[in-house]
């Protein structure tokens, strides 16, 4: 059976930060236009200008079995899990290039430059990127750039994240499935092997699977193909998967949310209190689980370095 993709995204064009926030209410996911599009690092970021400016530099980069994402009963699992391999960014830029040129033989493994730390691994290029002031909030910002090729794509699997997101598509293009955060027992979050609050999904959304899991809310996907130069905002606890379409780099900014949050995005809170129950459960299971969440909370409730202003 054929599940239908559906491009029911919103979309605005450079937003005024009131506009922005209009928006932004709605908790739901949308595309930020001719915003991006202006930054240094959409024009300058060519291998052999971030090869100049951070080559040297020492990565971590994700290893992964080559068909870790297309067995899902393996993957459901955790089969094939991720490991990690340092390099110099020189190296993997090669390693990309050889990649999409065909010329890697070995394909029993894929290596993807994920959740990479950004103003940390490169402060060299941090000023070819404009932070956007919508919400007075520092950003923890993360870089990703990764190829989809004959022998591999560069894949994160199905999750969300207990925070708001800016993901800004700098260079090429990805495709992600987002799904809204009803039921979250349907999307079957790996509860048992987790420490803090089990934001994986056992589920490969893009292999269709109705008798391994029967409550994914399979038809209820929003599909985006996001272009280089637009910003997509993926709300806290939207699942989403993301995989690459090409050579492509991309800029994830989270802002934490806080407590005042809920009374702006009104869905947030009957989100968080379908997860709650579950998650407490689990939070409370050991040392470890509960130090996490009595730091989750507190993010939610002391005031990070700016003012907050969405009032
Ligand atoms: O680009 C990716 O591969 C994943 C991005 C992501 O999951 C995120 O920003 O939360």
């Amino acid at each position: 059976m054929k599940t239908h993709a559906v491009e029911k995204i919103l979309r605005i064009k450079n937003p005024s930060k009131k506009q922005f926030l209009e928006m932004w209410k709605k908790y739901q996911p949308f595309i930020i236009e001719d915003v991006s599009t202006h930054w240094d690092a959409c024009n300058k970021w060519s291998n052999n200008y971030l090869r100049e400016q951070c080559g040297n530099k020492i990565v971590s980069i994700q290893v992964r079995d080559k068909d870790f994402f297309y067995n899902d009963r393996k993957f459901a699992n955790g089969e094939g899990f991720v490991n990690r391999k340092e390099m110099k960014f020189s190296e993997y830029i090669d390693y990309i290039e050889n990649e999409v040129n065909g010329k890697n033989n070995n394909h029993d493994l894929g290596f993807y430059l994920g959740e990479g730390p950004f103003e940390e691994w490169f402060p060299e290029i941090v000023g070819d990127v404009t932070y956007q002031g919508y919400f007075n909030r520092k950003p923890f910002v993360q870089f990703w750039y990764g190829c989809s090729s004959k022998g591999h794509t560069s894949t994160t699997p199905l999750h969300f994240d207990g925070m708001h997101n800016l993901f800004a598509q700098i260079r090429g293009r990805k495709k992600l499935l987002l799904f809204s955060p009803s039921d979250y027992l349907s999307f079957y979050p790996s509860i048992e092997d987790s420490t803090g609050y089990a934001h994986h999904s056992k589920v490969l959304p893009h292999l269709y699977d109705l008798e391994l899991f029967p409550k994914f809310p399979w038809q209820d996907k929003i599909e985006v193909i996001l272009q280089p130069g637009e910003i997509l905002y993926i709300p806290a606890f939207w699942w989403h998967h993301v995989t690459a379409v090409d050579e492509n780099i991309s800029l994830s900014f989270f802002y934490d949310f806080k407590i005042q949050d809920f009374f702006m995005q009104k869905k947030l809170l009957s989100t968080v209190l379908n997860i709650a129950p579950h998650y407490l459960y689990h939070a409370t299971s050991s040392k470890e689980s509960l130090s996490n969440t009595i730091a989750l909370i507190k993010s939610w409730i002391l005031p990070t370095n700016f003012t907050d202003t969405l009032k």
